[in-house]
């Protein structure tokens, strides 16, 4: 590890959040706040309201924004025939927080204008997102403006995309031109809210058979840029591991809380392996790592979903696994054998010494010191190495996929 490397593990921005942690007690004080606030990560509530005409693609969009097939437990249900009827929740399969709202749509013959107006009154929904297929149709101004009228936010999604290219594969058979049909097909979504009084309409091209394709990931980042702080957060661990961006913004989001967790998990500072000594240390960072292996769809259950999804098989696809202890059950004596490898102890003093640079408190308990800087180097490790191994999954999933 040079200093080049120890800058991009723990940047400047990160120092000054952890200095200021310390700017009110000592040590165990600031480990026992930070550990306060993600320990409550998992209660944050994110409510997402899915809308829009029957058929247009709700179900399907909720079952694979979740990382689920259709046929999977939990998933909603999809068909061509009117599926949703009533509003229903359906919960993140590991953030059950994370809740996207399979809303009835406006068109649909049991759709009740009233009790989708209570349901709006009642449930706190973060955002609308409203899905139209084929064409823009005046009932999509009027769902833009009930919902602009609520004080809300909604993201106009054009779904079904695929199907679009593919009839205009096929009757524009020698001037075909993909850019071309997709910039019609946005303009023509942009001037419709517009022309029904919606001001600079936020219009997002999706399919749900690809949606590493098209303005999914222009999507991601505008609810990411769009959302408060401690939703975000959330928001990203829960997107689907099925493009590659979703890997790098995981990665990213997990790498800015790698501090935190090695703060808190250093905080009953003593000895043995150097620094930890406490059994809820340990726990912590077991826990810790086990997040990032389902985060990033590297348990059986994840691995079983993507291999379903992309027709391969799971062996094949566990066979690009380079750190084979990812694929191992995450225990204490797993995670107790990693601290104690040398090249981790030598890495963790050159962390620590680092960060007291600016956070000069830190070494206020040697101990401490030396357990945070064990701490943070097995984490940024043992990340890189999962978020490298779900890239080389995906990579394996997508290969002869068109
Ligand atoms: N080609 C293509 N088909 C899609 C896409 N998304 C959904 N579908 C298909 O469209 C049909 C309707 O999808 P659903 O997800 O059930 O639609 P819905 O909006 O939930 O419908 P209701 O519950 O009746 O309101 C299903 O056959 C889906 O497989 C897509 O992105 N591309
Ligand atoms: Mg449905």
């Amino acid at each position: 590890m040079d200093s080049k490397e120890l800058y991009y593990a723990l940047p400047k921005n990160q120092l000054q959040e952890m200095k200021m942690a310390f700017e009110n007690g000592d040590f165990l004080q600031a480990a026992e706040n930070v550990k306060k606030c993600i320990v409550g990560i998992d209660d944050i509530p994110l409510n997402i309201a899915v809308t829009g005409e029957s058929g247009s693609g709700k179900s399907t969009f909720i079952n694979v924004i979740r990382g689920l097939g259709d046929e999977d437990e939990g998933s909603a249900r999809t068909g061509v025939v009117e599926t949703t009827v009533v509003a229903t929740p359906y919960s993140h399969p590991r953030h059950r927080n994370v809740k996207y709202w399979d809303l009835p749509g406006m068109g649909t013959t049991r759709f009740d204008p009233n009790e989708y107006l209570e349901l709006v009154k009642l449930t706190q929904f973060d955002f609308f997102l409203i899905i139209a297929s084929e064409r823009f149709r005046d009932c999509h101004i009027q769902l833009a403006r009930a919902i602009n009228s609520m004080g809300k936010k909604f993201y106009f999604v054009r779904s079904k995309i695929d199907a679009d290219l593919n009839a205009f594969r096929r009757h524009r058979k020698s001037n075909y031109n993909e850019e071309q049909i997709l910039r019609e097909i946005r303009n023509n979504c942009i001037k419709g809210l517009h022309d029904g009084g919606i001001m600079c309409p936020q219009v997002f091209l999706l399919s749900c058979l690809e949606l590493e394709k098209y303005d999914f990931y222009p999507l991601q980042k505008t609810l990411e840029n769009e959302l408060p702080s401690h939703k975000r957060h959330v928001f990203l661990l829960s997107l689907p591991n099925i493009y590659f961006q979703a890997l790098e913004s995981k990665r990213d989001a997990f790498r800015n809380q790698i501090w935190k967790h090695a703060l808190a998990s250093a905080g009953k500072a003593s000895i043995p392996i150097p620094g930890f000594s406490a059994d809820s240390d340990i726990d912590l960072l077991v826990n810790t790592i086990k997040v990032y292996k389902e985060a990033f769809g590297l348990d059986e259950r994840s691995l079983n979903c993507l291999a379903t999804m992309f027709d391969k098989d799971i062996q094949d696809l566990m066979s690009v696994i380079q750190n084979k202890l990812v694929l191992q059950e995450i225990t204490y004596d797993l995670v107790v054998n990693l601290l104690n490898r040398r090249e981790l102890t030598a890495a963790a003093l050159k962390v620590t010494e680092y960060a007291a640079g600016t956070v000069p408190l830190l070494g206020s308990v040697a101990a401490g010191a030396v357990a945070f800087g064990t701490a943070f180097w097995l984490l940024y490790s043992f990340l890189k190495d999962i978020a490298d191994d779900a890239r080389r999954v995906l990579s394996r999933a997508l290969e002869n996929t068109v």
